[in-house]
């Protein structure tokens, strides 16, 4: 009865297009959350930390940590190099699931360089760093984190519980940030920026991997995937804490008047918590990626537009799509195939009656440059003839603690779920994607699509996923590893992906639930969004936050995955998607079909004039990448990051730090309000439009705009490094020489970096094949040098067609001038890099580069 009355709740619910609060609960209905989340920690429970007894070993220091009551606890403390630290409180005599699969290796540890212990205090402090750490020892104990004697972070104490029964191992504890203005982290909340503050009238912030349809805005609610992390800011410093642990977790937040606290409630698992010192937003992320990883580098086409429906449902209907964006000479590179080229939701099987011919199919895409993704879930139907699934039944499946194959309904009907926790069931996993298991694909199948892997099942009496209790490989109970479902998915499809391309291409997959360190293996998107401007709006809040918390390919169903976008939303969110680093229209069954072609040729023009610009700038975004795979820096990062002061511009978005964009987030709008970043001398120039006006740092501006723009900027002092060619795809681009906008700032000076290597294997990683350099404009002599900055790769052309100087004269006229070669043919003369200088006026052009070499072209 029960079951049907919240099947009842979830079917109306999803009528009225609202999420489904039945189904999906609040704190007052997880016995943990509400037995914890008032919980006053009486004196006699508080913990004192016991430093005579502290013991040093292996570059960590334990110390008990004791209270009235007789429990006792170890508090652990490690020092990590790069301004980082690990805390970890261990519960004798429990045995709590330690996570294994998110650090990208065990971080490396340093010695102290002393301990010191004097009046209740303890003070560690690393070798040959800036950083220090204080324990008092209460009761109620509490850890202090210094970053140059600066107070950045505390564990505070007084909130330490750690329950240890039968059905608990919940636990909970706070942190506080000094100082901290915002809160930011928390992933994947469709929240703005900077989080709220949580307390009678709004949940704790919720992480548990959940596959909630018609997700809220502003919501505390848990979403699809979980990143633990949460930066603390303010404009003098940010610091942060990364929370080791893949259980559910309810956070509190509370900002005072000089600090911002919050309270972790957690369902199992283990306290282990790196913190991360800063001082500045670009320190705590790396020092975060550091631990989690990077995303390795994309192939190129991944970069471009991609067209998905839920779902293409022949062979023939996917062909004509394709033939369709030539026809009306829009960009695309990549086919998506959702479910509905499955045997029926039996993944690795085509559909046998509208997909007879995949590989036909497949050489119609690829003899126009372009690709296919197709869906692959990680339920597996249960049935006698699917040797998917009966190569998996009895052991590579998730149990229960019977030992049974735990069955559920999905997709494909009743279903079991491969464990991937168990080394031998993934690799199982991953053996299917190869050419000669995966009947009918080819190379043009060139991704995969990880949909519903929070995991969901469909029984909302479970919140629509695994029970708690379910166990994995090595007797790990499910509650302890929730979070990572998704993730490790995604691993074991990447090493499909690896194995079937012999490690020569880098695996795209794109998956929807997610964890702290999915970067290492997948790109993600925000799920089921809506047709509604605020989701427009949050898909730039959304990207710009896991951007900062190492996912960074990330973006939104353009348009909106349920209900159906009005023209004028529809072209807003092509013009803001631009921006995000992946690129893709997605729609629901029964919509109408939104494919940019099928509308009236002036919205036709605004959408294909966005992708466009999209592709005029994936130089960029892909130079982008590469930073972001050597250092861990975001793509696109929200004002705050580079300019500390500018808190709650969800509306700002900064492709790395050289474009600004800024979203039309609403109907009928004349005019967006900019704020543009730096000091006043700092000069922004105007894109959209092409009229290259400019403004200084500063201003906060009404910038006009029709339904043909929606503004963009370049930062002066650039050099943005474009192909402005256009072309139907990536794969038509490879060899197009590209176009320098040399963005001036008042000093006249300007600079801007470019990489390139052969845009699909890992070669750039292996052998250091790929070309890195800067231009540096030089204004005695009006030309641009180049700069060598790394790589190994003789073969690597750089061509230039032109280059546009743009700048502000001394009294404010705006200066555009475009200098283009009319010399014909191909590659000029050499010379080695750094040595000269591209001049700007075609008489005195030279040569570039030595081995590798810079041309230009006609
Ligand atoms: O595979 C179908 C859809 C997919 O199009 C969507 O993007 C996913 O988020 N999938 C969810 C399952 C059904 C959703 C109603």
């Amino acid at each position: 009865m029960l079951r049907y009355c919240i099947l009842l709740a979830a079917l109306v619910a999803i009528a009225l297009g609202e999420a489904d609060h039945d189904t999906f609960k609040d704190c007052s209905r997880i016995e943990f959350c509400t037995a914890l989340r008032k919980n006053v920690i009486d004196s006699s429970a508080q913990f004192f930390a016991d430093l005579g007894e502290l013991e040093e070993t292996d570059e960590k220091v334990t110390i008990p940590l004791s209270n009235e009551n007789g429990d006792s606890l170890i508090l652990q403390i490690s020092l990590l190099p790069f301004s980082r630290a690990r805390i970890q409180v261990l519960q004798p005599g429990n045995d709590r699931y330690e996570l294994v699969d998110v650090l990208d290796g065990e971080p490396e540890t340093i010695p102290f360089s002393s301990v010191n212990l004097a009046n209740n205090t303890l003070t560690l402090i690393p070798e040959g760093e800036e950083y220090s750490i204080v324990v008092n020892r209460g009761a109620p104990f509490t850890v202090e984190f210094y970053l140059e004697r600066e107070l950045q972070t505390i564990f505070d104490g007084s909130r330490l519980l750690m329950e240890n029964t039968e059905d608990s191992q919940a636990f909970t504890f706070g942190v506080s940030f000094n100082d901290a203005q915002r809160l930011y982290g928390l992933y994947h909340h469709a929240s703005k920026l900077g989080l709220r503050e949580t307390g009678d009238d709004y949940d704790p912030f919720r992480l548990r991997n959940l596959d909630v349809s018609f997700y809220e805005l502003d919501s505390p609610m848990a979403l699809y995937g979980s990143v633990p992390v949460l930066y603390g800011h303010s404009v003098s410093h940010t610091s942060g804490i990364f929370i080791h642990n893949a259980a559910e977790q309810w956070v509190d937040i509370n900002y005072g008047e000089d600090s911002a606290s919050t309270y972790f409630m957690i369902g199992g698992g283990s306290l282990d918590i790196f913190v991360l010192f800063g001082p500045e937003p670009k320190d705590v992320v790396r020092q975060y990626t550091s631990l989690t990883g990077t995303a390795h580098l994309p192939q190129i086409w991944t970069l471009g537009y991609h067209q998905c429906r839920f779902t293409y449902e022949t062979q023939e209907e996917v062909k004509e799509v394709v033939a369709l964006f030539d026809v009306h000479d829009i960009p695309l590179d990549v086919i998506w195939l959702d479910d509905g080229h499955s045997n029926a939701n039996r993944y690795f099987e085509f559909n046998p009656e509208n997909f007879t011919n995949p590989e036909e199919m497949f050489n119609n895409i690829s003899s126009t440059g372009r690709r296919a993704v197709s869906i692959s879930d990680p339920h597996i139907k249960i049935a006698d003839d699917y040797n998917v699934y009966t190569g998996a039944k009895n052991k590579y499946f998730v149990k229960w603690e019977n030992g049974s194959d735990f069955e559920g309904i999905c997709w494909p009907g009743l279903s079991s779920w491969i464990d991937f926790l168990n080394p031998e069931a993934s690799e199982y996993y991953s053996g299917w994607y190869a050419f000669d298991k995966f009947n009918g694909s080819t190379e043009t199948l060139a991704g995969i699509w990880n949909d519903m892997n929070e995991p969901s099942v469909f029984d909302n009496s479970l919140e629509k996923t695994f029970p708690h209790e379910l166990l994995h490989y090595g007797n790990v109970r499910h509650r302890d590893v929730h979070g990572i479902y998704g993730m490790l998915q995604t691993k074991a499809t990447y090493h499909g992906l690896m194995k079937r391309d012999e490690g020569k291409k880098r695996p795209f997959i794109l998956t929807r639930s997610h964890f702290a360190g999915s970067q290492r293996y997948a790109a993600m998107w925000t799920g089921d969004n809506t047709a509604g401007w605020g989701y427009l709006a949050i898909s730039f809040s959304e990207c710009m936050t896991s951007n900062i918390l190492g996912i960074v390919f990330c973006g939104a169903d353009i348009g909106g995955f349920f209900d159906t976008p009005d023209d004028e939303l529809l072209q807003r969110w092509y013009q803001g998607a631009v921006w995000l680093p992946f690129f893709r229209g997605h729609s629901n069954k029964g919509t109408p079909r939104r494919e940019p072609y099928v509308f009236s040729e002036d919205v036709q023009t605004v959408i294909s004039n966005a992708i466009k610009l999209r592709y005029k700038h994936i130089p960029v975004l892909y130079t982008l990448f590469y930073e972001h795979a050597t250092t861990g820096d975001p793509i696109i990062r929200p004002l705050f990051y580079e300019y500390h002061e500018l808190l709650d511009y969800d509306n700002h978005l900064l492709a790395g730090t050289d474009i600004l964009a800024v979203g039309v987030f609403e109907s009928n709008a004349t005019s967006v309000e900019v704020t543009f970043p730096g000091k006043a001398s700092a000069l922004w120039y105007r894109i959209d439009d092409e009229s290259w006006e400019s403004h200084n740092g500063e201003e906060v501006v009404p910038i006009p705009v029709t339904i043909d723009t929606s503004p963009v900027f370049y930062r002066g002092g650039s050099i943005i490094s474009r192909k402005d060619i256009k072309r139907p795809s990536t794969t038509q681009m490879v060899d197009d020489p590209y176009t320098l906008y040399i963005n001036l700032d008042s000093e006249q000076s300007a600079s801007g970096r470019l990489y390139v290597d052969d845009y699909t294997s890992f070669a750039y990683r292996e052998e250091e094949l790929f070309l890195y350099i800067r231009f540096i404009y030089v204004l005695d002599v009006h030309a641009v040098q180049i700069e060598y900055l790394g790589g190994n790769a003789a073969e690597f052309s750089i061509l230039v067609r032109s280059i546009i100087v743009n700048g502000r004269s001394p009294e404010g006229r705006i200066i555009s001038n475009t200098y283009t070669t009319t010399r014909d043919g191909l590659p000029l003369e050499s010379i080695n890099i750094g040595k000269l200088i591209v001049y700007t006026s075609e008489r005195n052009f030279k040569k570039v580069f030595g081995k590798k070499e810079i041309c230009w072209v006609a």
